[in-house]
């Protein structure tokens, strides 16, 4: 059961987190993901929860009051926390359907592509997860290799969107292109998507799991 939290409530409950994160305690970091559970549905956790703290790390990282070592620490205690929460997501019937996910070229922020791979795992699809700085032929590759309906393409620096253009064309170019989606913090309307030679963008997870949806409807079962 979750209720609209306090503002307070969860600005205490960030702090908690960001202190556990930077301080590598797991445990502490689990009992606040815990404590959010209670006060928002898991889809905000990652949202309002584990995306703010790094958020704020990448800003204390910029401002130097959060060391590198310290922001190493919270990423890799974040990809724990990510990989805890995705068992919580509600799960839909699958679609018999794949989707490649990776982050771009060059691209080494890797958390957020885990966790489109995550909602879309739990909203049915088949999910291959690539990761950090995915070479466009080796997308391309696997995409036909595995009859990959969507490519969903992670990009935080925009100065990685040149070869993740290119990485796009290759894809189009296939013989069965599959929809090309482009997200991240460098894509933040849909005009650089498609400059980038995408179909779209999606502004939040739960958009992408709309608009991919409305493209590709899931089959129904055949009435009885
Ligand atoms: C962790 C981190 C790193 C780690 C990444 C390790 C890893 N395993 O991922 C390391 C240390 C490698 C790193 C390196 C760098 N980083 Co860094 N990093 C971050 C940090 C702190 C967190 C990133 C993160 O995981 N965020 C949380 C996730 C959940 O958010 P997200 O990626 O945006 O994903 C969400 C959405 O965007 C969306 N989404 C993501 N992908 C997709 C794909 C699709 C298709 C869709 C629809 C949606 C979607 O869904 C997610 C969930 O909501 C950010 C700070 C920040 N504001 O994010 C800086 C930040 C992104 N980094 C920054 C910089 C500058 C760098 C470096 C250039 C630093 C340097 N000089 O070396 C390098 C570049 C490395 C490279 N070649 O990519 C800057 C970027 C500024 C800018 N806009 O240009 C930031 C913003 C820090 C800052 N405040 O200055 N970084």
């Amino acid at each position: 059961m979750t209720v609209d939290p306090s503002h307070t409530q969860l600005s205490s409950l960030l702090d908690r987190y960001l202190r556990a994160l930077l301080d590598g305690d797991v445990v502490a970091a689990r009992a606040c993901i815990g404590d959010a559970l209670e006060l928002l549905a898991p889809e905000a956790v990652y949202t309002q929860v584990v995306a703010a703290a790094l958020s704020a790390i990448g800003d204390g990282w910029e401002r130097s009051t959060v060391t590198i070592a310290e922001e190493h620490l919270a990423t890799s205690l974040s990809e724990v926390i990510v990989a805890d929460l995705a068992s919580r997501l509600a799960r839909s019937r699958r679609r018999h359907r794949t989707v490649i996910v990776a982050c771009g070229p060059n691209e080494l922020h890797a958390v957020g592509s885990r966790i489109v791979a995550d909602f879309l795992d739990a909203d049915g699809w088949d999910v291959l997860h690539l990761g950090a700085m995915t070479p466009g032929p080796a997308l391309a590759e696997l995409a036909v290799a595995r009859n990959a309906s969507v490519v969903a393409i992670s990009v935080a620096l925009s100065s990685h969107l040149p070869e993740v253009g290119k990485a796009c064309a290759r894809l189009r170019a296939l013989p069965f292109a599959p929809l090309v989606v482009l997200g991240g913090q460098a894509v933040s309307d849909e005009q650089i998507a498609r400059a980038a030679g995408a179909d779209f963008t999606a502004g939040s997870l739960p958009e992408l799991l709309r608009r991919l949806d409305e493209r590709l409807p899931r089959h129904e079962p055949p009435a009885r």
